[in-house]
């Protein structure tokens, strides 16, 4: 066996050896840092502000002020008031007069009831065939009265509104008046003179302030009397 080391062993410890060697040098220069004078540092950034300190004691009650002046101007006058309860209902009225009588589209001002007709005033003039047309719509017939009686009833009427219409015609036959029922007339009330078919154009009747009658043109404007 031999007792030298290997190289590769004298390798391996020489570091650790150098080590040793230069171990007591690094101790000194430890001893030595605390005795040396360096620089005083920078100095640091101020604190924040501390937090605001407690509220402090009330004070002593102040003196009574001054007596104020008087005021002077008036003030604006208030909103009105709610309106009161109502009161008792008054007295009841006195009746009233009667309304126009009438059927849906046609009111009669002046109307009578006579035996089984009732006869009403057209509320508009118009020429013949117009209101002839009136007294249609309204389901009626055009009036021609029979008798003096019934006569009597178309002057009151004409004394009312003016002249009317009889409800008769010659259209059909020159000469020969017929109700609207095309009867020849049973009664007439011409005039002294008339029919005259003045113009060679009178196939309608008219009244007169005196009741009778006169043959006239179709085409002139009057009320007539429609028959129910
Ligand atoms: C006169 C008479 C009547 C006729 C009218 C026509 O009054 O001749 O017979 O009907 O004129 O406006
Ligand atoms: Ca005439």
């Amino acid at each position: 066996m031999n007792s030298t080391p290997p190289p590769q062993l004298l390798l391996l410890v020489l570091p650790f050896l150098l080590l040793l060697q230069t171990w007591p040098s690094l101790a000194e220069e430890k001893q030595i840092l605390p005795s040396c004078t360096g620089y005083p540092g920078i100095p640091g950034s101020p604190g924040n502000n501390g937090l605001p300190g407690r509220d402090g004691r009330d004070g002593n009650e102040g003196r009574e002020g001054a007596k104020g002046e008087k005021g002077k101007t008036k003030g604006l006058q208030g909103p009105p008031g709610k309106s009161g309860p109502s009161g008792e209902m008054g007295l009841k009225g006195e009746k009233g007069d009667p309304g126009p009588v009438g059927i849906p589209g046609f009111t009669f001002i002046y109307w009578t009831a006579h035996k089984h007709k009732l006869l009403a005033v057209t509320h508009t003039k118009g020429n013949f065939e117009n209101v002839l047309k009136l007294c249609r719509e309204a389901e009626g017939l055009m009036f021609y009265p029979e008798d003096e009686e019934e006569n009597s009833i178309l002057q009151s009427f004409h004394r009312k509104v003016g002249i009317l219409y009889v409800g008769a015609t010659d259209a059909k036959t020159e000469g020969t008046f017929m109700d609207l029922n095309n009867k020849p007339l049973s009664f007439t009330k011409w005039k002294a003179g008339e029919p005259n078919n003045a113009g060679g154009n009178e196939n309608c009747i008219h009244t007169l302030d005196n009741g009778e009658w006169n043959d006239t043109s179709c085409n002139g404007e009057f009320y007539t009397v429609c028959q129910f």
